[in-house]
């Protein structure tokens, strides 16, 4: 323990890594973080830039913290020859995705006051601030603390926020399902006091004395790790597209036990056949007290057999991929002392937010309240944040953020009903679930400004893009058809848009490359039909599918089924520039 390791250990290296391969730099990173401290006190207190160093920048990620820098000032900076625009992003620890009132009305108070003014839902349930100068980080890690919330493990190479459907309270199950979420989420928390000593001045450890990690090691894991739980028929969370996915199964009334499943995972490289996004295997079910024991099992699997020396080929999709289900299925059996039993049948019709009001078992109300991309803010005519404010000031249940960007109010008791409806009527936003579903299923990442990988707009090209598409589906009668349609800036797969029916993902500016096909219950991954093309052509090429799609498709068929069956030749992935069969551009 506390080693340094310079090249990597046989049982980190996939079974094609050849054993001189050097250790990709972010492990040596970690190792001589001494449990992820390394620099970041003294690169904090640094006030000649408003940046951390490198080695710093890869450590503040398990602290829930990226550097990112304003991307639309960068080209008048250069040329000023001023610093970049370096601000940070911080995502909240939220498991399962539940805030209190009280602790969404700060929230809302840091952004403005400490951070940008708009905060951001993610797609994995939680809250994200941008634009926090380095010297005010701590000010508001430190206020998020008073209100019981932290960043803890939110990025980094850990088990993240760990995924779970959003309304518990809709019934006995999704209860038992939330808190088997929150046990796994505890369970696979690092140890390291790290973050409490940097952010909140607690008591340093004597003499830095090394802590231990149990579970993780003193170099965490390979890669990211995400763990998502869902309750059929919905498939909110994306099971497939987790590295670890518990589907619960329902016998006889009760809750029986979960599927487990393994090695899902969207993100890759343009032009790179050795990234690809990919589904999770099944390895089978297990009983509900096991949770945790298996989870360990997979992730520790992970641990000592993910690849470290190429960070590209380092999630656990790689490993599965690498070395083959049935090997890795009973490295998890021996770990954790049992057997797998036989996977039972599972079947999923949607991933679709439950919004408007439902009514609850135990009697209370929940509404679901789609917000495009997750982002909340104020704007003439569009007072989202005060709307929320306000609602949070009266409210006694929580909410609840969803897996498509959305929130959901939830517990809401019938006295309190009316005074809900009445500040959504107040501000207009009920209106926003009369919109199409296509925007109401749309998800779109955080990309340009300030996400330092995007190569193309994604948020903020997803209105016009919805505005010349929701015509095309409202002139066939298709405007209240549910349709998922996902983009990112860039390949990584943030808004999971290779589970979309229809996904762009982008290339360069006003470049994307167009997928379609997956099934809408996320299922199946959609295929490439254009590598590159711009969004009027997309759509151009778009409008006769939709005009069969609504002439042709069988009874109860999906647009994702739909393309695949009928536009996507069974036998091609690929399709060079912006055509594909059965489909002319429009003119
Ligand atoms: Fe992501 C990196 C935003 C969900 C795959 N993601 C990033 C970074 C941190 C960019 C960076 O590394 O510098 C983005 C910050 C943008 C910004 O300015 O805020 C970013 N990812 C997001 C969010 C906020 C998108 C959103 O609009 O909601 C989501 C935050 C989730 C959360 O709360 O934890 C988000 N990212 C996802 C998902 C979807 C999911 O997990 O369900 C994926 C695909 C699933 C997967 O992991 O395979 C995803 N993000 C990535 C990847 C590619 C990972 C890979 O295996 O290749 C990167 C890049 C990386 O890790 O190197 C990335
Ligand atoms: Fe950034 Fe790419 Fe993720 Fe979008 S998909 S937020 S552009 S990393």
């Amino acid at each position: 323990m506390g080693c340094r390791l310079l090249t990597a250990l046989p049982s980190q290296m996939s079974s094609d890594t050849p054993a001189s391969k050097p250790l990709a730099a972010n492990e040596n990173i970690k190792s001589a973080s001494n449990f992820l401290r390394g620099s970041l006190v003294a690169d904090l207190q640094d006030t000649s830039t408003g940046a951390i160093s490198e080695d710093s920048g890869q450590l503040t990620k398990f602290h829930g913290l990226y550097m990112q820098d304003d991307r639309d000032l960068r080209n008048a900076l250069k040329k000023e020859g001023k610093e970049k625009a370096f601000s940070f992003m911080l995502r909240v620890r939220l498991p399962a995705g539940v805030a209190t009132p009280a602790q969404w009305l700060v929230l809302d108070t840091l952004a403005g006051e400490l951070a940008s003014p708009s905060l951001r839902l993610t797609t994995r349930q939680t809250f994200q601030f941008h634009g926090i100068h380095k010297g005010n980080v701590k000010p508001l890690v430190q206020r998020m603390h008073q209100a019981l919330l932290d960043s803890i493990a939110a990025c980094g190479d850990v088990n993240r926020n760990v995924m779970a459907p959003p309304n518990p309270e809709q019934s006995a199950h999704l209860q038992r399902v939330y808190d088997d979420a929150r046990g796994w989420s505890e369970f696979a928390l690092p140890r390291t006091r790290a973050y409490h000593e940097i952010w909140l001045d607690d008591e340093l450890v004597a003499g830095g004395e090394p802590e231990s990690e149990p579970m993780y090691g003193p170099t965490y894991l390979p890669r990211k790790f995400k763990t998502g739980f869902v309750l059929p028929p919905s498939n909110d969370v994306d099971v497939y597209s987790q590295d670890l996915g518990y589907i619960a199964i329902v016998e006889n009334g009760a809750l029986a036990g979960y599927n487990v499943t393994v090695g899902g995972g969207l993100g890759m490289s343009h032009g790179n056949a050795e990234t690809f996004p990919r589904l999770a295997d099944t390895l089978g079910f297990i009983g509900a007290e096991h949770v945790n024991v298996i989870g360990q099992a997979v992730l520790e699997t992970q641990r000592d057999y993910g690849d470290r020396t190429n960070r590209k080929h380092a999630r656990l999709k790689y490993t599965i991929e690498d070395r083959g289900v049935d090997w890795f299925k009973a490295e998890v059996e021996r770990r954790a002392g049992m057997q797998f039993g036989p996977a039972r049948e599972v079947h999923f019709n949607t991933i679709e937010d439950a919004h408007g009001w439902h009514h609850c078992a135990d009697g209370n109300w929940f509404y679901g309240l789609h917000i495009l991309s997750g982002r909340i803010k104020d704007e003439a005519g569009w007072p989202m944040k005060t709307a929320l404010r306000e609602i949070a000031q009266i409210h006694t249940g929580d909410f609840r953020l969803t897996p498509s960007q959305n929130v959901t109010i939830s517990g809401i008791t019938p006295a309190q009903k009316p005074l809900i409806e009445a500040i959504l009527a107040k501000h207009g936003l009920a209106a926003e679930n009369e919109r199409s579903r296509l925007r109401l299923n749309a998800l779109s990442c955080v990309a340009l400004p300030t996400c330092g990988l995007a190569l193309a707009e994604s948020e903020r090209m997803l209105p016009d893009l919805l505005a010349r598409l929701e015509p095309v589906f409202a002139e066939v009668g298709l405007r209240n058809d549910a349709v998922s349609l996902r983009v990112t800036g860039c390949p990584n797969g943030c808004a999971r848009p290779y589970l979309a029916e229809i996904g762009f993902v982008g290339r360069a500016p006003n470049k994307y490359a167009l997928y379609l096909g997956a099934k809408y219950d996320g299922s199946r991954l959609n295929r490439l039909v254009s590598p590159s093309i711009n969004v009027e052509d997309a759509v151009k090429l778009l409008t006769p599918i939709i005009h069969r799609y609504a002439a042709e498709r069988h009874p109860g068929e999906g647009f994702g089924d739909f393309c695949d069956r009928a536009v996507l030749p069974a036998d091609a992935t690929f399709h060079s520039v912006g055509t594909v069969a059965g489909a002319t551009p429009a003119a």
